[in-house]
């Protein structure tokens, strides 16, 4: 691995995660942009591990970065600790100017805190009223994003310009899950039409060797996807 600047060898960088987790994929996305090797560790949910429960005692989730024997706790902290960490092995995921930089995390925490909120709830809709609701918000949060990719991107390949940033790496543990939904729901999410920008972001994003690396089955999440939705739809039908 390149332990260069972080000074550690391959076995003091772990990782715990779940294979499924969008927030364990974006972490993993960033350490292969780094070319970070890692020993990964997936994580049953259900039964949490000893080392996860003393790692993140607070929240008791994955993704958990342990650099050295120090965990880092929250994927979008886990993001930048790395990108301080291993500067100078790849393009940073935040721009130098404090200003690009400020702007990024702003766009970074959008989708955390409004673009994810809006599309879980989609995700989770049991009814066809439910849907046409959560849709329509997730619309217009889509529409925000289109608009935040022409302001970060400035007519490049990504929010980061050039090369894959902060914001790329947040959103795109998205679209995977946003394809499930559609082909499951008949719902339009990623639409070309509505959202070129986007919609083509999602393409080259997802085509990019360190995702595709560390990706988790597109057919299995929609496996899993579908078989939920059944069973929130049989609930829904019962009640
Ligand atoms: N805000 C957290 C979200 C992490 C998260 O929700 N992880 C889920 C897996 S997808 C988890 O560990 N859930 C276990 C639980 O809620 O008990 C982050 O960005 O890291």
């Amino acid at each position: 691995m390149a332990a260069a600047g972080g000074g550690v060898g391959d076995s003091e960088l772990r990782l715990l995660g779940k294979s499924s987790s969008p927030w364990v994929f974006r972490v993993r996305v960033a350490l292969g942009l780094r070319g970070l090797s890692y020993e990964y560790i997936e994580e049953d949910l259900g039964n949490k591990s000893e080392l996860l429960l003393r790692s993140n005692p607070v929240h008791k989730k994955v993704p958990v970065l342990i650099h050295g024997g120090r965990p880092v706790c929250e994927s979008l902290v886990i993001l930048q600790y790395v990108d301080e960490i291993w500067r100078g092995t790849g393009p940073p995921l935040l721009p130098s100017d404090p200003y690009d930089r400020a702007t990024a995390r702003f766009w970074a925490a959008y989708v955390d805190d409004k673009f994810f909120p809006a599309f879980s709830a989609l995700f989770r809709s049991r009814t066809d009223e439910q849907r046409a609701e959560a849709l329509q918000n997730a619309l217009l949060v889509a529409e925000t994003l289109e608009r935040a990719f022409t302001e970060c991107s400035r007519g490049k390949a990504f929010f980061g310009g050039d090369a894959v940033g902060l914001v790329d790496v947040t959103l795109g543990s998205h679209p995977i899950w946003i394809r499930a939904v559609d082909q499951t729901a008949g719902t339009n999410l990623l639409d070309g039409a509505r959202f070129p920008d986007l919609a083509a972001w999602a393409e080259r994003f997802m085509a990019l060797g360190a995702v595709n690396e560390v990706v988790p089955d597109a057919g299995k999440l929609l496996e899993q996807y579908r078989a939920s939705r059944a069973k929130w739809t049989a609930a829904a039908d019962s009640s």
